[in-house]
């Protein structure tokens, strides 16, 4: 099957702009718009089918004034991650940034502030690479035709034609590439852009409907270095998006195209909503959390967490007391997460574990779920492993023959004070 492409970059320079990434693993997610008011689900305007008018007093009222995106950095950067990706509009519309082609932005609310501006500064400032969501859907603008995933979607079918009489996606997608034009130019160096998201079909929207083809050109042209998700419909090119993003469920295994490993990074909440629900009460414990980290690392991947500041413009406490314990758990540990990918198939994982691989410094990483008393074997690594220790205080680790000749760990029955404890091998 011949490739069809959209650049000429071969597969070497991609790797090169994708560097950074594969090697840091883990970021933040920030989803913050005028939903963070009604406090139950960025999606509570379609939900609850409110019109233009309804929403209104949430841009009249809007004014995050404890809003202080070092502390969010600061946060973000103990927690161990190495980059964050924020809404600069969602489907609802409204734009965190200051745009010339709409008055549905921050700057005319209470706050009377470019809050992406603020954000950006502060993230470079802590050395975070910065990223930028941006909705294709609009459930605000004017152009934007009503479809399947609009509040104003009617049950009946043909009443669409009805309802929109008037809208102009020409109009529109003049807007989407007009806003993506300034985000590019407008911030400096972006490093992340996070376009959601596509949705083919009848009463649904894909490439032609946004012009991705000419988007994703201009983006790459405006910031060669950037790295584009794969949510703009364009995934019959090779080049489409570098990496693709199963959302809020376990991969199973490393996904593939053509039978080729290819980048991912699988985004996912704290409590299940992205914006911030206060009434939730589904929050991940910092086990899961760990695990999740770990198990994407296990398989090639990337991790992305997602946060939902409060209206006021604050990590919700529940998020800040996680973000606290991973960040306990990266200080000693985060050598088995960056620059670490899957093991080499012939490895044979040991039973309750996770395992990651840094192919530079030949070291394997084995992630104890549930701590075995005293023996721990490593079936078929007789004679493969240098040296043994805990990643959590560098002890020595001693090693054994089992009856079998196979290799055994000697483990104190004291299971160290941490959550998971890691094992560093390192390989002959
Ligand atoms: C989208 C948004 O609707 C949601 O609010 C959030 O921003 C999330 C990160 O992205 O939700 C999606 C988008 C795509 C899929 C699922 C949920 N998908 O492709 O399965």
């Amino acid at each position: 099957q011949a490739q069809k492409k959209i650049f000429n970059e071969t597969d070497e320079q991609k790797e090169q702009r994708l560097a950074w990434w594969v090697n840091d693993r883990f970021g933040m997610f920030i989803h913050w718009g005028l939903y963070s008011m009604p406090a139950r689900h960025e999606w509570v305007k379609k939900y609850e089918k409110m019109t233009n008018e309804e929403y209104q007093k949430y841009f009249d009222l809007f004014n995050p004034d404890l809003y202080n995106p070092k502390e969010w950095a600061r946060q973000a950067k103990a927690a161990g991650m190495k980059y964050a990706v924020i809404t600069t509009k969602h489907h609802e519309g409204f734009c965190l940034f200051d745009s010339k082609f709409t008055d549905y932005k921050a700057t005319n609310t209470p706050i009377k502030k470019d809050l992406i501006k603020e954000f950006v500064d502060a993230f470079r400032a802590e050395g975070l690479k910065v990223g930028f969501y941006y909705s294709l859907i609009d459930w605000h603008h004017p152009d934007f035709t009503i479809d399947g995933v609009h509040p104003q979607s009617p049950s009946d079918a043909s009443k669409y034609a009805e309802l929109n009489k008037g809208r102009d996606m020409n109009k529109y997608r003049e807007y989407l590439k007009n806003q993506l034009k300034e985000l590019m130019t407008n911030y400096g160096k972006i490093d992340i852009l996070w376009a959601d998201f596509s949705y083919p079909g009848e009463h649904g929207k894909g490439k032609d409907d946004w012009n991705s083809l000419e988007l994703i050109k201009m983006i790459r042209k405006l910031q060669p270095g950037i790295l584009i998700n794969n949510r703009l419909d364009l995934e019959e090119y090779d080049d489409g998006g570098d990496f693709v993003t199963p959302e809020q469920y376990k991969v199973a295994e490393w996904p593939t195209r053509n039978g080729k490993k290819i980048h991912w990074e699988t985004c996912q909440t704290f409590s299940g909503s992205w914006g911030y629900h206060r009434d939730e009460t589904s929050w991940k414990d910092n086990k899961q959390l760990l695990v999740l980290l770990i198990e994407t690392v296990s398989k090639g991947g990337n991790l992305l967490l997602n946060v939902g500041p409060t209206s006021r413009g604050l990590f919700d406490y529940r998020a800040t007391d996680r973000l606290h314990d991973m960040g306990d758990w990266m200080t000693v540990n985060s050598r088995s997460i960056y620059g670490c990918t899957q093991a080499p198939a012939d490895i044979k994982v040991p039973e309750n574990s996770l395992l990651t691989y840094n192919p530079d410094t030949k070291r394997l990483y084995v992630h104890l779920l549930d701590y075995p008393l005293q023996r721990f074997e490593l079936p078929g690594m007789k004679g493969k492993v240098k040296y043994a220790q805990f990643l959590h205080d560098g002890s020595e680790i001693k090693m054994r023959s089992t009856d079998k000749g196979d290799l055994a760990l000697e483990l104190p029955v004291h299971k160290p004070k941490l959550e998971i404890p890691v094992i560093e091998l390192v390989l002959q």
